[in-house]
């Protein structure tokens, strides 16, 4: 058989479950998730290699109406999402009625490539809300072939991934076949810490987080990291720290723990808290966190 590689990008709503099905797909957790929107803020790149192919699978931020500079980059990715792809994967989740964004709505419904609709969270669900909900999507997206699908279980994700590579191109590989991901170590590392400060504080806090990790220096039987948790006020600071610093401390302890699963090796992880006043509304400082080209 000739070798087939493609991209593959997931879009749709907040918490449908993209990142759960991304992170199935490859087997591995590289997209962070929590039951909070705005948990993925950047595109995020999985590998999944075989003999004959290769599968780049696009991991979105969810569809949402832009508030500030930040949320404005993180919208840019999805609109990227659709120019590059071969195969796209919309998810909807057991009970959903539609996309909130109309204009991406449409993109997807004129999609010149082919669409796989998922319909995600069945295990939530039953066998009248499914029939109506087949009933709903076949109807709304006539262009798409649609799946029933538990990402969390693994349900029916083999089959929309053998359904992947019948429709990708041939091709050679885009990427050496034992690379996972186009990010660098780091970017796992900042992600692990916010996925954490997502789970353990309330309202603002982390969408005014941003993590830039400074040092990462990897020895023959661990990892010395020294990460930065940046906030945009003082406030915002002692929130973080806690009592204590016990907040902090537990944030620490989770990440390092998921971290040495990640990595495979013992970690150290050092924590500090900076102000970094409007950060999400600062052209350069979004640079230099990855969020604009
Ligand atoms: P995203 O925002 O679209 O990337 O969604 P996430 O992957 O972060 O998932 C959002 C929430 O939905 C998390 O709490 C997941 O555990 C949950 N979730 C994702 N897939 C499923 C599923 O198939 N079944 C159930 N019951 N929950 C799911
Ligand atoms: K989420
Ligand atoms: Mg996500």
């Amino acid at each position: 058989m000739a070798h087939k590689a493609g991209f593959v990008n997931i879009i749709g709503n907040p918490n449908v479950g993209k990142s759960t099905l991304m992170n199935a797909f490859v087997g591995e957790r590289l997209s962070i998730i929590t039951s909070k929107a705005q948990t993925t803020r950047h595109r995020i790149l999985g590998i999944v290699n075989g003999e004959d192919f290769q599968v780049l699978l696009s991991d979105t931020p969810g569809i949402i109406k832009p508030a500030y500079q930040l949320q404005e980059s993180m919208m840019d990715f999805v609109k990227s999402a659709f120019e590059d792809a071969d195969v796209l994967l919309y998810l909807v989740e057991l009970g959903e009625k539609e996309l909130k964004d109309e204009a991406f709505f449409n993109k997807i419904t004129n999609a010149k490539i082919p669409v796989l609709l998922l319909i995600n969270k069945i295990d939530k669900g039953n066998e009248a809300l499914l029939t109506e909900a087949l009933a709903l999507w076949e109807k709304k997206v006539p262009n798409a072939k649609i799946f029933a699908i538990s990402a969390l279980e693994g349900f029916g994700v083999p089959e929309v991934f053998s359904t992947i590579i019948e429709l990708l191109p041939e091709s050679p590989a885009f990427y050496p076949k034992d690379q996972l991901t186009d990010k660098p170590e780091r970017f796992f590392v900042n992600e692990a810490i916010r996925e954490k400060i997502l789970i353990h504080y309330k309202k603002e806090i982390p969408y005014a987080v941003e993590i830039d990790t400074e040092e990462f220096f990897e020895d023959e039987n661990i990892i010395r990291i020294r990460s930065v948790i940046m906030v945009e006020r003082e406030t915002q600071k002692g929130i973080i720290i806690g009592h204590k610093g016990s907040a902090i401390k537990r944030v620490g302890i989770e990440a390092r723990k998921d971290l040495e699963k990640f990595f495979g090796k013992q970690i150290h992880l050092e924590l500090y808290v900076k102000v970094n006043k409007n950060w999400r509304n600062d052209d350069r400082q979004l640079r230099r966190f990855g969020y604009q080209n």
